[in-house]
């Protein structure tokens, strides 16, 4: 398929290593992509589910030991430990090319190896990078071709010379004890044994397009972050784009493809998904930030999605799908999970492959962290800048993060710095998405602390210079839809009634509306985020929107001890201006 010889020679060197009986290369075609399927279902590897309500969608378990990323068992492997930063765990490419080979010699004998070569982004566009993976997992096949471009098209893009990210990816026994996820920034390659889960195993996704693509990011002038990418469209047909970055399994996929409240569509307020997990952002000829989604489907949660918390993820899993840990529901063989419906099935298997009654089980039936892989192109309110080569100009960057109290509904930063500033001391709850307690809040600045590939002290320095680059910087917003009462239920609606945040920020951009200024930036005035026709006190709104100086005050000592204490140098001076600005404001 390819003269390229450092293609040819990548796929030889890792089936010497990994000896498999059979090569096979992607090519992308449908008849490829259905004999793999049929193959899979052959083996138990897939259960083909009924074609009628869910044509061309698949079941799939993994092994019960391997349902999360696991951040314990990634690795960036760089020269000098200091360069990996406290974010990361550190190991010298010598060894942890050593160990992966010890691991994975012979893993792949009686088994055949596929090679993958896959496009994070429209194949042919500037902002794109090709990746080749090889893996012995049909599963990671097909998810392959549903999360980025696969097929021919990429290798011709890379001709007879083009460099592109290896990666190495072997189930092997799927042994706890030695599973890693191993990435080398200075050699664009990556290398993952003893796992099946997506976020472990698509190597173009967590792996490639933020660990090595934030690598490549600073070292070329641009960033790779977790984020979303949204448009709105406003009543006279203008577009703004905001991108959001929020740690895993805070509700970017919800957000992405929202659905604004009645009263925003009538007055003709559109939301249009760009990305819903990682944008790629570039400096533009007009001097704003340009940002372009890498994937091509999405990796979505399943639990808690449903036809009112995300009618477009649902409608985009109704046909092509991959399903994982999810329910199968055995009376019309479909699938089904928490929160889906409140009518769960009797006739059921559960994720771990026991039978399963939704009525009279007390165990949950779908895992926490189980997914769907769709394709973008399925999402109802897909942008039709989705394929754009050139992406999008942003307007906004928000963070957020799922905390119960402190943090306000919406603050905006009073510039760049500040904002990168905000970012910086981003903490959120865990979540199921990565193996570890869930429900610790934990620091996760600009939700990249898994996926930064290098030092997070350089990391903010990069967004720092990428301030300086811009002469229409997006302004750089705050958000938090998780307050809670101290009984535990949320003070905020989310999902849809999240437009109305929304609105205010992109007014924000246009100076169309005032704003407060607190110890921490801009907040909005209650009476400015428009509540027509949610039943919901303007008092319970003002109380999120309250900046408490004395929570801060603590909040600023919290974060210079992280600062001091965790990430210790490297730290950008911009930033300590900005600590320092915090706690004299909260001393006033
Ligand atoms: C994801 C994650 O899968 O962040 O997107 O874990
Ligand atoms: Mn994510």
């Amino acid at each position: 398929m390819t003269n390229n010889q450092k293609v040819l020679q990548f796929v030889e060197e890792s089936a010497a290593l990994a000896t498999p009986d059979k090569i096979v290369w992607i090519d992308g075609s449908q008849e490829q992509i259905e004999a793999l399927r049929a193959e899979a279902v052959s083996t138990g590897e897939m259960i083909k589910l009924n074609q009628e309500l869910l044509p061309d969608c698949y079941l799939h378990r993994t092994a019960v030991n391997d349902v999360a990323r696991v951040e314990a068992r990634t690795v960036i492997c760089l020269p000098k430990e200091e360069d990996a930063g406290p974010t990361n765990i550190w190991k010298s490419p010598e060894e942890g090319y050593e160990m992966c080979k010890n691991i994975a010699r012979g893993k792949m004998k009686g088994r055949t190896m596929y090679v993958i070569p896959y496009s994070m982004g429209v194949v042919g566009s500037a902002f794109s990078k090709i990746g080749i993976e090889v893996t012995d997992s049909i599963y990671v096949v097909l998810n392959m071709v549903i999360m980025t471009r696969v097929g021919k098209e990429c290798l011709d893009a890379l001709g007879e010379n083009g460099d592109f990210v290896k990666g190495f990816h072997a189930k092997c026994d799927i042994d706890e004890e030695n599973r890693w996820i191993m990435h080398f920034p200075q050699d664009n390659a990556i290398w993952s044994v003893n796992s099946g889960y997506g976020g472990n195993v698509l190597l173009g996704k967590k792996c490639f397009a933020l660990r090595i693509a934030s690598y490549l990011g600073r070292q070329e002038g641009w960033m790779a972050e977790h984020m979303l990418i949204l448009g709105v469209k406003r009543p006279n047909g203008e577009k703004q784009y905001v991108a959001a970055a929020f740690p895993s399994a805070c509700g970017k996929t919800n957000l992405a493809m929202l659905i604004p409240p009645k009263h925003f569509r009538d007055a003709g307020y559109e939301v249009e998904c760009v990305g819903d997990d990682i944008a790629w952002i570039r400096v533009g000829e007009d001097g704003r930030l340009w940002a372009v989604n890498p994937e091509n489907g999405f990796f979505g949660v399943a639990p808690g999605t449903n036809q009112k918390s995300n009618p477009n993820a649902l409608a985009a899993t109704r046909q092509g799908t991959i399903f994982t840990n999810v329910v199968h529901n055995l009376d019309n063989n479909t699938v089904w999970w928490e929160g889906l419906d409140k009518n769960p099935p009797e006739h059921a298997v559960d994720w771990k492959g026991n039978p399963w009654n939704g009525k009279t089980s007390d165990v949950k039936g779908a895992h926490p962290n189980s997914r769907f892989t769709a394709p973008a192109k399925n999402c109802p309110c897909i942008s039709p800048e989705f394929n754009s080569k050139t992406g999008v100009p942003l307007s906004a960057i928000i963070f957020g993060g799922r905390r119960a109290s402190t943090t306000p509904l919406c603050y905006q930063s009073r510039d760049w710095n500040h904002g990168v500033f905000v970012g910086s001391i981003m903490s959120s709850e865990t979540t199921a998405a990565a193996t570890g307690a869930v429900g610790v809040l934990r620091h996760d600045p600009m939700a990249m602390k898994p996926f930064i590939g290098y030092h997070v002290g350089d990391y903010f320095r990069h967004w720092i210079d990428m301030g300086k680059k811009v002469t229409n910087p997006p302004k750089i917003f705050n958000v938090n839809w998780f307050r809670q009462y101290e009984k535990g239920e949320f003070l905020w609606p989310g999902f849809g009634d999240n437009m109305r945040v929304l609105k205010w920020i992109l007014d924000r951009c246009e100076d169309k509306v005032d704003a407060k200024e607190t110890a921490i930036g801009y907040v909005p005035y209650a009476k400015d985020i428009d509540l027509t026709g949610l039943d919901y006190s303007v008092e319970t709104l003002e109380s999120i929107l309250e900046v408490d100086k004395a929570k801060w005050a603590k909040e600023a000592e919290e974060i210079e001890g992280y600062y001091k204490n965790t990430i210790k140098d490297r730290i950008p001076k911009e930033l300590w201006d900005s600590l320092e600005t915090l706690k004299k404001n909260c001393a006033e």
